[in-house]
């Protein structure tokens, strides 16, 4: 299986940035965005020299000028920022289609199979984050890693504007080290119940089965299980105009033959079909059915329909099993839209 590489693009202080790019005198004082402290506002964020004082994101502006009285706070100016954004997206698109915004100022890329920089994602990023300061006078932060986690994990790594690279080789070396806090979904919370079973770092959750986290966090725990080992499946959510929708589920345990393939069936589909109601206006010409056998083969299957029906997905499970038959790991159903006719063309605006 081809390894992926994604990049995550994170700017530094982004609506602080901003205004100090447009305000350069307001450069060494401490300063902060958000609302005004006497209607009881909270800051949006906050420049490094106010964060060394201890000022921070979602904190009341009252308490921050207790922090720092010299903190200076200015108003929130969300076109501007829309605008920054917008330009920063648009480089993006110069080196891949697989792009999912997450907010404002920071992003997913799969550059997996882009081109540029004979398809070094290290050089991609380091071209990105220039042409992001060539053009804006903003600096941004880049991780880049072969899932979503780990390039998330990894963009806070060198943060202010710097970058850190997980190669496939070094995930095993970086997971061990890192604390569980930096665990994607887990917040404060589970950090301390994680923390009362003595578990901090990765490699102590490492050392739990896969059952025991099952039994002490549901399904999270599959997560945890492996997230702590530098797992992440999840592919990117794309902005562009869907071609497809699917459910997916990694099972706790490999499903080992074809008949408990097909009782899982009925659970997925459910699931597929709650998602599609959200796209009722679409026309399905299209059912497919993705296998990914214990050793992470991968298969699909695929047939023509007018309407979905869960027979022809038993049908493509059967066809798509028998080409490996091996214990399976993953099954997923998905649909294919047909081309959205009268859809009007519009600018996606990510806000
Ligand atoms: P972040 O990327 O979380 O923060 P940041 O870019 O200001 O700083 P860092 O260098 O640590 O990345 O958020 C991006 C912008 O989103 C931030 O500039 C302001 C806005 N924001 C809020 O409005 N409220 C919040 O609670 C947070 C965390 C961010
Ligand atoms: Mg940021």
């Amino acid at each position: 299986m081809i390894s992926r590489k994604i990049i995550h693009v994170d700017m530094d202080c982004f609506y602080a940035a901003i205004e100090m790019r447009d305000h350069p005198e307001w450069r060494n004082r401490p300063i902060a965005v958000g609302g005004s402290p006497s209607s009881r506002g909270v800051l949006c964020t906050s420049n490094y020299v106010a964060r060394q004082f201890g000022v921070r994101s979602a904190m009341s502006s009252a308490y921050a000028l207790r922090l720092c009285p010299e903190l200076l706070i200015l108003p929130v100016n969300m076109q501007k920022y829309r605008q920054v954004s917008r330009a920063i997206r648009h480089i993006f698109t110069d080196y891949t289609e697989e792009i999912e915004p997450l907010s404002l100022d920071e992003a997913y890329l799969d550059v997996t199979y882009c081109s540029k920089h004979c398809n070094s994602a290290t050089l991609i990023a380091q071209e990105i984050r220039q042409r992001i300061w060539q053009t804006q006078s903003l600096t941004a932060s880049a991780g880049v890693a072969p899932n979503k986690f780990l390039a998330k994990v990894a963009s806070d790594w060198h943060k202010p504007n710097g970058q850190f690279v997980i190669t496939p080789q070094q995930v095993d070396a970086f997971v061990v080290e890192l604390p569980v806090e930096k665990i994607w979904g887990v917040g404060r919370v589970t950090t301390q119940k994680l923390h009362q079973m003595g578990i901090k770092t990765c490699a102590d959750l490492q050392k739990y089965s896969l059952d025991q986290l099952l039994m002490e966090f549901g399904r999270f725990g599959q997560r945890l299980y492996e997230l702590a080992r530098g797992i992440d499946d999840r592919s990117l959510e794309t902005t562009r105009i869907r071609k497809s929708v699917s459910v997916e589920q990694t099972y706790p345990r490999d499903l080992p033959d074809l008949m408990h393939c097909w009782q899982q069936l009925p659970q997925l589909f459910q699931q597929l079909l709650e998602r599609l109601e959200r796209h009722e206006q679409r026309t399905i010409h299209k059912q497919f059915i993705k296998i990914k056998f214990n050793d992470f083969q991968l298969t699909t299957v695929e047939t023509v329909v007018h309407r979905i029906c869960i027979d022809t997905y038993r049908q493509l499970l059967s066809t798509g099993f028998v080409r490996y038959q091996k214990p399976v790991r993953l099954l997923g159903l998905g649909v294919g839209f047909a081309e959205p006719t009268a859809i009007k063309q519009y600018q996606l605006d990510f806000s």
